[in-house]
């Protein structure tokens, strides 16, 4: 009887992760080099893994001057907008794609504040950044921003697509 109920479970719940796979969201986090310099790559994945998140991509580069101007677009009238992009042209930058529901804002989240000074305890800047010139990540702060930032930065056949056996314990409705 067992034996029975089994496979019916099974396809319902194959179903169940597909259409929230449809649901998914992607959100672009990078470590800039003052994080990857102080060590704490394995410090930030771990708080988007823990949390649930699903990474799907992942490289580690030097971003050129003109590749960060890129990024940063949308501050190139700010004052420190060409110390910010000398800074994360000067070292390797962790670069990645998360996923999941609610990644963007949640992400941002978990982030913190920009500021550090202003980010609570319990977020990434606030607990291991101290001043807003070294906040050591960088997380998408929109759906227009994440897909843009995804594609400036990784090219499609660089993202994978899996499911993780996680996802069932994750996921669910009661
Ligand atoms: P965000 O990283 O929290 O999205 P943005 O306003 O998009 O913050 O600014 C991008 C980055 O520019 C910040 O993470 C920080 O490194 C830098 N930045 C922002 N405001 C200042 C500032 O007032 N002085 C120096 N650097 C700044
Ligand atoms: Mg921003």
């Amino acid at each position: 009887m067992a034996g029975l109920l089994a496979l019916p479970a099974a396809a319902y719940m194959l179903q169940e992760q597909e259409a929230r796979a449809a649901e998914m969201e992607r959100t672009f986090i990078a470590i800039k080099p003052d994080g990857v310099q102080r060590g704490l790559i394995s410090e930030i994945l771990s708080r988007f893994e823990r949390k649930g998140f699903k990474l799907v991509g992942i490289k580690i580069v030097v971003p050129q001057k003109d590749f960060a101007q890129k990024h940063y677009h949308d501050l190139k009238d700010r004052p420190f907008f060409n110390g910010l992009c000398g800074f994360l042209s000067s070292g390797p930058v962790v670069a990645m794609v998360w996923e999941g529901e609610g990644v963007i804002k949640y992400g941002r989240k978990l982030i913190g504040a920009t500021d550090p000074q202003k980010s609570e305890p319990g977020t990434i800047r606030g607990d291991l950044a101290v001043v807003v010139g070294r906040n050591i990540i960088h997380g998408s702060d929109g759906p227009e921003t994440a897909k843009d930032e995804i594609k400036l930065w990784f090219k499609p056949e660089e993202l994978v697509k899996y499911t993780s056996n996680a996802e069932k314990w994750i996921y669910g409705v009661n």
